[in-house]
């Protein structure tokens, strides 16, 4: 029966990680995902977590029931309040629980494939892989198309290149994607006038934005500047802008493998409101029935728990911290080197990864001969850097660049 499958090739990220954990080198780093780790490379449990699991398991009425169909109502309400806070009010928003940052963008492509039916879909160029496949894979029928982002020449945005492009192709009822804040796999996200610019054009081009959560707490380590550009959005144009926010709680609650998430869908209208909920409902209903609980009760005990919260806050300064200080010795040491580039922005550039603007062959030798991993579109992740390991990078993407 199966013998007619094409043969399909594994996404870039998952590739890499698959053979790095395959390589048996005892030097070998893999710098390929863009998952948090400690100095000893071990996946963090953020302390905040930890605690809340205890609260949670000391409960004795915690039980597994199946949670209502748009998920569980306290993860719902503080989805909400840390995306939107005091612009909340007075916007019509219908939000669910979704399988965490992938299931919300497959959830909300799944509903503006269905409800807005848009000809194109636009990226920013380069963007998270995944984003083309889910869209793929729920309609291929829909065009995909890029809008300039990364100059790599200046490793910074191409604002003019990307505002030019959207205003002279994009067409009424297109999607746009655009990432909240620290942009994968560039590291780069827009100045707070370019996001205004860019709400200007979705207004004028008639464009329906989508934003992807996923890093919320990783720009700037706090929450309320990061979702500095979706609550422009809500309040922009006396609220009047429709666009959707698909929200991921992996990365800002270490919480990667509990697949906890939301999506929100901003509206004019109470009855837009409702009706959009009820199309979600449906979709849900036939996918998955309703989403998982666990997760969802942890990131609600932190957040509605003000000491709770309070140390997340402290987790998300420790993560974003760590990651400043690997970015500053990564750079020290290919500078002290004279590593050929310029790598000066590797310590203004936002978030869990920066280009490092290596060519997919020079990527391909800093793997086979120093087991290094790199994704072919030369992102690193930062991340997956230690004291341990950093000294042995540089030197590596030295040599791969001298010799
Ligand atoms: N969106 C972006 C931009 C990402 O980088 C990721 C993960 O790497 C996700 C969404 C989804 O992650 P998850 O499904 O674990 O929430
Ligand atoms: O690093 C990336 O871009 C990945 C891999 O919560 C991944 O796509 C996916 C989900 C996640 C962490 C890393």
């Amino acid at each position: 029966w199966f013998d007619e499958i094409p043969s399909i090739a594994t996404d870039s990220t998952l590739a890499a990680m698959e053979a790095c954990k395959a390589d048996t080198h005892e030097k070998k780093v893999d710098l390929s995902p863009g998952i948090y780790h400690d100095d000893n490379s071990s996946t963090w449990v953020l302390p905040s977590v930890k605690k809340a699991r205890e609260v949670l398991l000391a409960d004795k009425s915690l039980n597994h029931n199946l949670q209502p169909q748009n998920g569980h109502p306290g993860l719902v309400s503080v989805a909400r309040e840390l995306t939107f806070s005091d612009t909340l009010d007075g916007r019509s928003i219908a939000s669910m629980q979704a399988i965490s940052g992938t299931g919300a963008n497959h959830l909300v492509a799944r509903f503006l494939s269905d409800v807005l039916q848009p000809k194109t879909v636009w990226f920013s160029n380069p963007t998270w892989e995944n984003h083309r496949e889910i869209w793929r894979h729920v309609n291929p029928a829909i065009n995909q198309r890029n809008y300039p982002y990364y100059d790599d020449r200046t490793s910074t945005i191409d604002s003019q290149g990307m505002l030019s492009t959207l205003r002279g192709h994009a067409s009424r009822g297109d999607v746009i994607i655009l990432q909240a804040c620290a942009h994968n796999p560039t590291g780069v996200d827009p100045s707070r006038e370019l996001w205004e610019a860019i709400a200007a054009v979705c207004e004028e081009k008639g464009l329906f934005p989508v934003f992807d959560s996923a890093y919320q707490g990783f720009a700037t380590g706090n929450i309320d500047n990061d979702a500095w550009a979706i609550r422009h959005f809500a309040t922009r144009s006396n609220g009047t802008m429709e666009f959707a926010v698909a929200q991921s709680f992996s990365k800002n609650f270490g919480l990667y493998g509990e697949r906890v998430g939301a999506l929100h869908i901003v509206t004019r209208s109470n009855e837009s409101a409702a009706k959009a909920e009820a199309k979600l409902k449906k979709i849900q209903r036939a996918e998955i029935t309703s989403t998982p609980s666990f997760g969802a009760k942890i990131v609600a005990t932190i957040v509605q728990n003000p000491a709770l919260r309070e140390q997340w806050q402290q987790d998300l300064q420790t993560m974003s911290g760590r990651l400043q200080d690997m970015r500053k010795r990564l750079y020290d040491e290919l500078t002290k080197r004279n590593t050929p580039g310029n790598w000066s922005h590797l310590l203004t550039d936002i978030g869990m990864f920066s280009m490092t603007g290596l060519s997919p062959k020079r990527v391909a030798v800093l793997r086979n001969n120093f087991h290094v991993y790199l994704l072919p579109t030369s992102r690193l992740a930062v991340p997956c850097l230690t004291t341990g390991n950093v000294e042995y990078v540089a030197e590596s993407i030295h040599q791969v660049l001298t010799v």
